[in-house]
């Protein structure tokens, strides 16, 4: 009888633990959900300005923060962002990961 109730208690305790993780979990992907992307840095040559598309086509540089190679490729920006920049440019700028998409923090001549 006593080590019936032992195992019992045992496995409550086991059973807690594990319930204590799980909400753990909820918690931390819960955090992962609000927090932004950090920010990114790179520097590149402007290919094609897009102002109504809201994009910009960037031949960019290796980004080591995200274990990038040099590519080309598009990233979302407002017009703010977009005004004065041409093709042909060489700019540096930081950007975010958000939902697939590379979205300009900040870029510059
Ligand atoms: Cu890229």
């Amino acid at each position: 009888m006593k080590t019936i109730l032992t195992a019992i208690a045992g496995g409550l305790v086991v059973a807690l633990a594990l319930s204590a993780q799980a909400q753990g979990m909820q918690e931390m992907e819960g955090m992962q959900a609000t927090q932004r992307a950090p920010v990114a840095k790179a520097e590149g040559v402007i290919k094609t300005v897009d102002l109504t598309g809201h994009s910009v086509t960037i031949a960019h540089g290796a980004v080591p923060s995200l274990q990038w190679p040099p590519m080309t490729m598009p990233f979302a920006a407002t017009e703010e962002q977009l005004a004065g920049l041409k093709s042909g440019d060489a700019v540096t700028f930081t950007f975010r990961i958000e939902g697939g998409r590379a979205v300009i923090d900040a870029i510059k001549k």
